[in-house]
């Protein structure tokens, strides 16, 4: 028993390195109604399954992606042909994707660390994440400057960048926030491509320097440090945070649920197991409290903009009811503009919609908090893509997508310095 225990131990402290996903794969199952969304529900939250939704049945009645570890996949493809429940196998070998991902970062560090400029087109690591967002300080003074606006569960900074041109501590501004769900590596890859285009492009780009002229602009990478440090050394899947509380053998809580908005309501669980567990209360994730502190004592922010991936849709509230938000019209005329553009670099095509329809309920999210708290321009990006490799996004596309992004955050931007309120 000593021995189980001890492995264990070494196991769960990341000495032996990730978590291994040998032969697992992932399910798109097509569900056609509430029943089979419950069926389906029941199967993934049967634990001796370790299934995991990589997207949730929506109300759309959208396809559902789900991950079925190797020791899963003859039970769970006798039950769904027992209830006549059509799939596809969309990734047939998850270790191999993940092989690759490994080997291709591994390949561009060496790069770096022999002195190579940071590589847009390359995921990267926390750290080197961070040393960009200095880079970027350091080169442009006059426009650029990190600050940290708090530290994580594990007593990580928070690190954001401000872009202002001026016009005092309140200039009207937007947030825009990206890697609060850490295996949505697209989402911090495309916040620090972001961050370099700001720069690069002030007083090239006419747009971005009338907006830069009127708004300030803060830029949160990385939302959630602890998780993505933790899908870099432990396990590549992980979406939550990285808190653990009293009398719970489970770790994290979603952070796209811990937000005083409808907190605890529909589209959240109270099972600290769950991967949209709302913590024991609203912001009780430090990493939430501390970007809901800042932007309260700032007072004056006109939009905010959370990148997440995959899906390819553009959300705006609600999404902790199916209540029409005041400025639904206008969020939705900005959205189908912002996602035009988006699509005119590469022909991406996004969905728009409010997010209780678009996908499905969900409470205590950032952009509904936001909304509810006088922030009119809240919006949610699900980046490429539609499920072909999903959270495993080949860095070849890191470019192309923040591109393609980038063309829609400023139709955004350009929006909210014309409609200030
Ligand atoms: N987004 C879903 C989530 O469960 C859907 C969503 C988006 C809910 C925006 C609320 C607001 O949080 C993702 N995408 O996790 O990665
Ligand atoms: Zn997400």
């Amino acid at each position: 028993m000593r021995w189980i225990l001890f492995f264990g131990a070494l196991i769960g402290s990341g000495i032996c390195g990730r978590e291994k996903f040998f032969g697992d794969q992932v399910f798109r199952i097509n569900v056609r109604n509430g029943e089979e969304i419950c069926k389906l529900t029941r199967l993934v939250n049967s634990d001796n399954l370790k299934l995991n939704f990589w997207k949730s049945p929506s109300t759309l009645g959208r396809p559902v992606d789900v991950l079925v570890p190797s020791i899963s996949l003859r039970p769970v493809k006798s039950f769904l042909k027992s209830q006549d429940l059509a799939y596809s196998v969309t990734i047939k070998d998850l270790q191999a994707l993940l092989d690759n991902e490994d080997e291709e970062m591994r390949h561009n560090e060496g790069q770096e660390r022999g002195g190579g400029d940071f590589n847009y087109g390359a995921y990267h690591s926390l750290e080197a994440i961070y040393h960009e967002m200095d880079n970027i300080a350091t080169d442009f003074p006059d426009l650029a400057s990190r600050m940290q606006i708090g530290h994580s569960f594990e007593n990580r900074p928070i690190y954001v960048l401000k872009f202002s041109t001026g016009g005092g501590e309140r200039r009207p501004a937007v947030w825009l926030n990206a890697g609060i769900h850490s295996r949505e590596w697209i989402s911090q890859a495309t916040a620090i491509w972001t961050a370099r285009k700001i720069v690069s492009d002030y007083q090239k780009d006419p747009a971005v320097t009338s907006i830069l002229e009127k708004l300030d602009i803060f830029l949160l990478p990385v939302a959630n440090p602890d998780g993505y440090v933790y899908t870099h050394t432990q396990n590549r899947m992980w979406r939550k945070t990285r808190s653990l509380y009293p009398g719970s053998h489970c770790v994290g809580t979603d952070p796209n649920r811990n937000w005083n908005a409808s907190f605890a309501g529909e589209g959240a669980s109270n099972n600290p197991c769950s991967e949209v567990y709302h913590g024991p209360h609203a912001n009780s994730e430090v990493e939430v409290k501390s970007v809901v502190d800042f932007i309260q004592k700032h007072g004056n922010f006109k939009s905010f903009i959370d990148l997440h991936s995959y899906s390819q849709l553009l959300m705006y509230p609600y999404g902790y009811s199916i209540k029409k938000a005041p400025d639904a019209e206008e969020l939705d005329d900005v959205a189908r503009s912002a996602a035009k553009a988006l699509a005119s670099h590469s022909g991406t095509e996004y969905h728009v919609g409010p997010t209780c329809t678009t996908v499905y309920p969900a409470s205590g999210s950032s952009i509904d908090w936001a909304y509810d708290n006088g922030i009119k321009y809240a919006f949610t990006f699900e980046l490429r893509d539609t499920g072909h490799y999903g959270f495993l996004l080949p860095a070849s596309q890191i470019i192309p997508t923040a591109e393609e992004t980038w063309l829609g955050l400023k139709t955004i931007m350009e929006h909210v310095r014309d409609n200030l309120y």
